[in-house]
This record gives C-alpha cells, sequence and structure tokens, in this order.
C-alpha cells in the first residue's frame, strides 16, 4: 500500500486523531510553505538569515581547524535559499567542499538543486529525495571531514525525546571531531510566537488544510475543506506551538478505496508541533546524545540559535 495511505489509514482511526507534518510538503504545500517564509509574521527565516550572514564564516574558520575536505548533508534542506550563503562563505576556507541535499520533496530538491548550482561555485552537489531516516544511514563513507546541516528550526517538528532519539541517529553518521548545526528556535513572547503560526493573510491556514486537499488529489477522499479549520495555539510552559485541523460538524470522509472516516463536531486532527526551545532543553539534548556543544551562535535579539555540536572521543 501507498506510504501516505497507510500513515492516513493509521493516523485516522485512532483516537486523537493525527497526521504527520511531514505530509504537507507536496507541491501546493512546498509552495505555500515558501510563501509563509516571506511573511512577516513568521519571523524565523529572517532570524536564521542573520545568523548565517554573519556568523558562517566563524563556523567555517571553526571546522577548518579540523578538517581541510568537507562533506555538508543538509537534512530537510528546502529550497536552498538561506544554505547558499552558507555554503559561499564557506567555500574559501576549505580545500574541497561537498554538498549533499536531503529533503522529503523531490520537487523541493529540484529548486535547491538549481540555486546552489546557480548561486555557488567549485562545490560537488548531489541531492537525496525521500525520509532522510532512510537516506541518510544508506550514505557512502567518506574521507572528508562531516557537517551536518539541519536549519530552518526544523527540529521543533520533533517533542524533545524524539529530538534526542534524532541526535543519536545522525551522531551514527559522525566520526571523531565531525559536527552536527542545529537551528533552534529559542523561546519568546508567547503573542509573538502563536502570531506566526496564525498570520494575518491565511497562508499558514492553507497551508495546514492542503494536507486535507492532498488527501483528496492523491487519495480521492471527498473532503470538503469548507467543513474544517485551522487552529494552531501555544503552551508557554513547555514551548510548544501545536496545530490541530478541527472538523466543524458531524461528517463522514469517504476514500476511494472504501475506507471511511467519521468526525463529530469539533474533533481534531493534531497536524504539527513546532517546539519552542529553552536552553535547558538543548543542554538535555547534548546530554543524551553525547554530542557536545561547541559553540552557539545567535541572533541579535538572542531568540534564535544556531548550535555546533562535536562528535567528541568517548
Ligand atoms: C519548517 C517545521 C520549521 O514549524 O515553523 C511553518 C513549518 N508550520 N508554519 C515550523 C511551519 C507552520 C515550520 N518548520
Amino acid at each position: 500500500m501507498n506510504e501516505f495511505l497507510q500513515h492516513v489509514k493509521e493516523g485516522l482511526t485512532k483516537t486523537p486523531k493525527a497526521l504527520s507534518s511531514r505530509y504537507f510538503y507536496d507541491e501546493i504545500g512546498d509552495k505555500l510553505f515558501q510563501e509563509i517564509m516571506q511573511l512577516e509574521q513568521y519571523y524565523l527565516p529572517v532570524c536564521e538569515m542573520q545568523i548565517i550572514q554573519q556568523q558562517s564564516q566563524q563556523m567555517a574558520k571553526n571546522l577548518a581547524q579540523v578538517h581541510k575536505k568537507l562533506q555538508i548533508i543538509e537534512l530537510g534542506a528546502g529550497d536552498g535559499s538561506k544554505t547558499k550563503h552558507l555554503l559561499n562563505q564557506f567555500r574559501p576556507h576549505f580545500d574541497a567542499l561537498e554538498y549533499v541535499a536531503m529533503d522529503i520533496s523531490e520537487s523541493i530538491l529540484c529548486v535547491n538543486k538549481r540555486e546552489i548550482e546557480s548561486e555557488v561555485s567549485g562545490i560537488d552537489i548531489c541531492s537525496k529525495a525521500g525520509n532522510y531516516f532512510q537516506t541518510y544511514k544508506d550514505l557512502p563513507e567518506t574521507s572528508y571531514g562531516r557537517l551536518v546541516l539541519f536549519l530552518g528550526a526544523n527540529i521543533g517538528n520533533f517533542i524533545l525525546d524524539d529530538a534526542a532519539n534524532f541526535f543519536h541517529f545522525v551522531k551514527q553518521g559522525l566520526k571523531e571531531n565531525d559536527a552536527f548545526i542545529v537551528a533552534f528556535d529559542l523561546v519568546k513572547h508567547p503573542r509573538k510566537i502563536i502570531a506566526a503560526y496564525d498570520d494575518c493573510k491565511g497562508i499558514t491556514k492553507a497551508f495546514n488544510l492542503n494536507l486535507l486537499s492532498r488527501m483528496n488529489r492523491e487519495l480521492g477522499a471527498d473532503f470538503d475543506i469548507s467543513k474544517f479549520e485551522h487552529f494552531p495555539f501555544y503552551n508557554p510552559a513547555c514551548g510548544s506551538s501545536v496545530s490541530h485541523i478541527v472538523s466543524l460538524e458531524d461528517q463522514i470522509v469517504h476514500f476511494s478505496d472504501g475506507f471511511e472516516v467519521k468526525f463529530e463536531s469539533y474533533e481534531t486532527i493534531h497536524t504539527e508541533i513546532s517546539k519552542k526551545y529553552f536552553p535547558k532543553d538543548i543542554k538535555y539534548l547534548s546530554d543524551h546524545s553525547g554530542l557536545s556543544i561547541s559553540q552557539t551562535y545567535c541572533n541579535q535579539n538572542k531568540d534564535y540559535a544556531l548550535v555546533m555540536f562535536n562528535r567528541i572521543n568517548e
């Protein structure tokens, strides 16, 4: 059975209903996410760009002390619009640079490839579409030093313990002195956070509801989008921003293979968590994975951070 269909059947038969945010990213979802990144209320890309522009040189210098040739693997690479700046600043510091982009979406990887090829020179590029738990595991060994990038605050899509497991997983592909750079959106004023996931233009709403349209397109479902609402909320106690889709009435949705799902009024589908980090959470990840924190690069506001973790000899 098609992987998406299998996921949907599992997710919509459990209580409460839930679907993974990784299915947001079909071609339409990719475009909507690119629009989200342009929104003023979605403050994350601006914070990240500031750090990349002002501090990638320093990151490169730190890494160049231990590696002359570097393989950069980006998990959840997206369109490459920010990474190209990082790569350009890294280039002069190394004898050779290889860039491997991994993403669940094949279409966004094409955009990524075009972007990096045209804007960065003297670098070997390759892309691997698919679930990065698979594509990362399948990577051949390299004689180069390795840097794994996980930007865009993608780590926020994991609850803390899953993030710790993910760190473990990434560590398996790292040798001594290799590095892992992760972008964390840090806790900040709760109203600023909630606005980022409930923008005035309704793009984030369309992004969430596209998951229903995607089931209509790909699985022959008959969701009436107007009978569902996007509802995000933020819990400042644990730093988690959570999104749900709410059914506005009692209804039954049918899929082309005969599968049916019943929704009661105001029943929800959990679609996404976007966790905001307290410094103690970052320490927790380091303590539980055995990757040590070597540098923290913050934006001017000190509410967004790129943290460099290293595998050191145990
Ligand atoms: C791509 C996972 C970082 O959680 O902020 C944007 C996705 N969801 N608006 C995030 C998203 C709603 C985004 N990440």
